[in-house]
C-alpha cells in the first residue's frame, strides 16, 4: 500500500501544539515516525501486555490537549520520543538509542491510574501509565527523555542498576532528561532542572526531583558520603545531578527560563559553571567510552575528568570545572 512520511500536528497535555512524525498509509493516518526510526506509539487503553493499538485515524491530528481525549497521551508520547531521537542525533551524532537508526516503541495508557512510566531492554519500548486518576499520564518531556535514556545506558555503559552504579545510571537518565527538555526550547514546557515538574506526581504541584539542591525532594542527598550505595538509586543519584547542575551553571542563586535555583557546595567553595552544552558533551562521552557497569562514584570522576581532558585539553577551564564541581560533592578534593 502507497506509505507517506508525514509531519502531525499533536495537541499535547504538556508542551502545547507540537509536531509529531507520522505515516499516511492510503486514506489514514498512524503515529509512525518515519523520520525517526519508525518509532511507534501504540494505545495500550487500560492493559498490561502486548502493544494494543496503534494510534490511527483519518486526519493527521493527534489529541485535544486533554487528557479524556485517548490521543492526547500519544501524542505527547511521540512527541518526547522524537525530541529524544532528535537530541542524540544532533548533539551527539547518535541516530537512535542503539546508534543504529533503528526507533523504539511507546505504549500509553497503561493499566488503572498507573503512576509511573518504565524503559524495558527485553521489548526495546518504553511504556506510559495514565497516573493520579488517570488524568495526568506520565508523558511530560523529561519523563519521555529519562526513560529512553535508561535504553542509552543499557546499551553503552551498562550501569548495574543498584549501588552507587545505579545511582549513577538514574543520573544520567535525568541528566538528559534536563538536557532534552532545555534543547527542545519547548514555549510551554521550558527548559529547566527539575524532574517531573509537568505531570504533578506529589499532587502539589512540586516536582520529584531537583537537581540543583536534591535533597530540596526529602529523601535524595546533595553530596557523596560512604555508605550512600546503600539508599534507593532515584536518591544516590543526588549527589551526580547536582554534580551535573553545578558543572553547567555554577554554585549560587541563579534564575533560568523562571525558575529559581540555589546551588550549595559541600565544600563550601564556589564552583565557576562551564555552561550545560559542554557539560553534556562530557558526560556522554564519559557515559560512552569510560563508565563500566561497576563504575562508582569516584571512578565516574576519574572518567569524567578524562573525557573533558579529550574534549577540551589538560588543565582547561573545562577539566578544572569537572573537578571542582565533584570536589563540591564530596568526591575527591
Ligand atoms: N520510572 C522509573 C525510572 O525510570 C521506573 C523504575 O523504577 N525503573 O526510574
Ligand atoms: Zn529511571
Amino acid at each position: 500500500e502507497w506509505q507517506a512520511v508525514e509531519n502531525g500536528v499533536g495537541n499535547t497535555q504538556y508542551s502545547g501544539q507540537v509536531t509529531v512524525g507520522s505515516t499516511q498509509s492510503g486514506s489514514t493516518y498512524n503515529l509512525t515516525d518515519g523520520g525517526r526510526g519508525n518509532h511507534k506509539t501504540y494505545d495500550l487503553n487500560g492493559g498490561s501486555s502486548g502493544t494494543g493499538t496503534l494510534f490511527s485515524g483519518p486526519d493527521d491530528t493527534w489529541g485535544n490537549g486533554l487528557p479524556s481525549n485517548r490521543e492526547t497521551a500519544g501524542a505527547d508520547a511521540a512527541y518526547g520520543a522524537g525530541l529524544t531521537w532528535d537530541y542524540y542525533k544532533n548533539v551527539h551524532g547518535r541516530t537512535g538509542i542503539r546508534g543504529d537508526g533503528v526507533g523504539a516503541y511507546s505504549r500509553v495508557h497503561y493499566g488503572n491510574a498507573y503512576v509511573n512510566a518504565f524503559w524495558q531492554d527485553s521489548c526495546f519500548c518504553m511504556t506510559y501509565g495514565d497516573g493520579q486518576g488517570n488524568n495526568k499520564p506520565l508523558t511530560s518531556i523529561d519523563v519521555a527523555a529519562h526513560e529512553m535514556t535508561h535504553g542509552v545506558t543499557s546499551v553503552t555503559a551498562k550501569l548495574v542498576y543498584s549501588g552507587e552504579s545505579g545511582g549513577l545510571n538514574e543520573a544520567t537518565s535525568d541528566i538528559f532528561a534536563a538536557a532534552v527538555e532545555f534543547n527542545a526550547n519547548n514555549a510551554t514546557d521550558k527548559g529547566d532542572y527539575l524532574v517531573g515538574e509537568k505531570i504533578d506526581i506529589n499532587g502539589n504541584g512540586t516536582p520529584l526531583r531537583y537537581m540543583d539542591k536534591p535533597s530540596k525532594d526529602g529523601a535524595s542527598k546533595d553530596a557523596w558520603y560512604s555508605g550512600i550505595g546503600n539508599i534507593d538509586v532515584h536518591y544516590s543519584s543526588g549527589p551526580a545531578n547536582h554534580f551535573f547542575y553545578l558543572l553547567s551553571e555554577g554554585s549560587g542563586a541563579k534564575v533560568i527560563n523562571g525558575t529559581s535555583y540555589d546551588s550549595p557546595t559541600s565544600d563550601g567553595k564556589p564552583v565557576v559553571g562551564i555552561g550545560r552544552d559542554k557539560a553534556e558533551k562530557i558526560w556522554f562521552r564519559a557515559l560512552t567510552t569510560k563508565f563500566t557497569a561497576n563504575t562508582n562514584y569516584a571512578n565516574a570522576r576519574v572518567g569524567t575528568v578524562a573525557a573533558a581532558t579529550e574534549l577540551y585539553g589538560a588543565g582547561s577551564p573545562e577539566v578544572k570545572g569537572v573537578e571542582h564541581a565533584w570536589a563540591a560533592i564530596n568526591v575527591g578534593s
